[in-house]
């Protein structure tokens, strides 16, 4: 058993970054000379862009000599039901009866509703397995044992789309289960009760939104191991450079020059920190805006959040607390200055 899986492709007329990103699963697919590729759900953004989309999609697929299983998920929940074709080797699961044997696995898919109830739904599925293979299950769910906030989602705000715990799939007679709908980040949660079944979220295999920081990947799934493998696709950068009050702007530019961004990267650039009196934010702010101007292609966002330190450290009280920090203790003078200031000024970690 090989197989390659992703969720959350989101495919919508304009993004070509999406396309690329498609294209680019296709062939580490057939690099990997997997058996299948597995989509979780959300393979198309919405259900409106499906008739433009479709020739292109198809043409990816055309020539694939592996099938391709996709299962609806909350964002093209309704994107199938016009009997798309999107080419003889991909299966858009839209059944839970439905059961596909390849090799010597199968897959089934329980694909996303907000007309159905889930947890029967998953009952009935686990009815008909086959019990002299890997029986796998894709779905497009929320996992509520990863995190109460809503951070890893896309941009559907805080409803809960097929909320699941882990727990749920000790029972059922899955080997593993082929999850989508969580976008940020790869999550490979082992099943209560075993140590070699798992919940896979692979994460979107492209930036959908700016929350989707760093290097995009896809999941290898073969019989020994779970593998992430990076993809060479679109992607945020999210980098924070903290000022420290006895730099100068140069380093800023140092960081930024170890990074040689490539054309599938845009960066967020955050600087923090404080400034002292010999530069006022402002002519900080400036200084950093020119020596990032070679950068200006790949830097999408510049967030300033550097704090102006100058009228504190003037304040004779806090110059003598500075002073007794810097002869009692030499050692930690550095870690312990920056703690006070960002008490007496009221900055808190996030
Ligand atoms: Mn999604």
């Amino acid at each position: 058993m090989k197989i390659l899986h992703t969720s959350d492709i989101h495919l919508a007329s304009g993004h070509t970054e999406r396309v690329e990103a498609l294209k680019a699963l296709v062939s580490t697919a057939r690099k990997y000379d997997v058996d299948a590729l597995t989509i979780a759900g959300d393979f198309l953004d919405n259900e409106n862009d499906v008739v433009n989309l479709e020739p292109e999609i198809r043409k990816i697929f055309s020539e694939i000599n592996f099938p391709v299983f996709l299962i609806p998920g909350n964002h093209d929940e309704k994107a199938y039901r016009s009997g798309i074709y999107l080419g003889k080797n991909v299966k858009i699961i839209t059944s839970p009866e439905e059961k596909y044997r390849v090799k010597d696995f199968v897959v089934k898919g329980l694909p996303y509703s907000s007309e159905v109830d889930h947890v029967t739904e998953l009952l009935k599925i686990s009815r008909d397995i086959d019990p002299h293979h890997k029986n796998l299950l894709m779905i497009h769910c929320d996992l509520l044992d990863i995190s109460g906030d809503f951070e890893d989602r896309g941009t559907e705000g805080d409803e809960r789309y097929f909320p699941v715990y882990l727990d749920y799939f000790k029972e059922l007679p899955f080997s593993h289960v082929l999850a989508g709908h969580f976008h940020t980040k790869t999550h490979i949660k082992a099943i209560p009760g075993s140590e070699n079944r798992f919940f896979i979220y692979p994460g979107s295999p492209v930036s959908i939104t700016r929350k989707e920081t760093g290097k995009r990947s896809a999941i290898l799934l073969t019989d020994e191991e779970v593998t992430t493998i990076p993809l060479d696709t679109f992607h945020f950068e999210e980098i924070e450079i903290k000022f420290e009050i006895d730099k100068n702007p140069e380093s800023v530019l140092k960081k930024l020059s170890t990074l040689n961004p490539d054309s599938n990267t845009k960066i967020i650039l955050k600087v923090t920190g404080f400034t002292n009196s010999e530069y006022s934010p402002e002519a900080l702010e400036n200084e950093i805006k020119k020596l990032i101007q070679p950068y200006e292609e790949q830097i999408t966002e510049f967030l300033f959040l550097v704090r102006d330190l100058s009228h504190v450290l003037e304040d004779p009280i806090v110059q003598k607390v500075i002073e007794i920090i810097n002869n009692e203790y030499r050692k930690d003078s550095k870690e312990l200055t920056e703690f006070y200031l960002k008490a007496v000024t009221g900055v808190t970690e996030e």
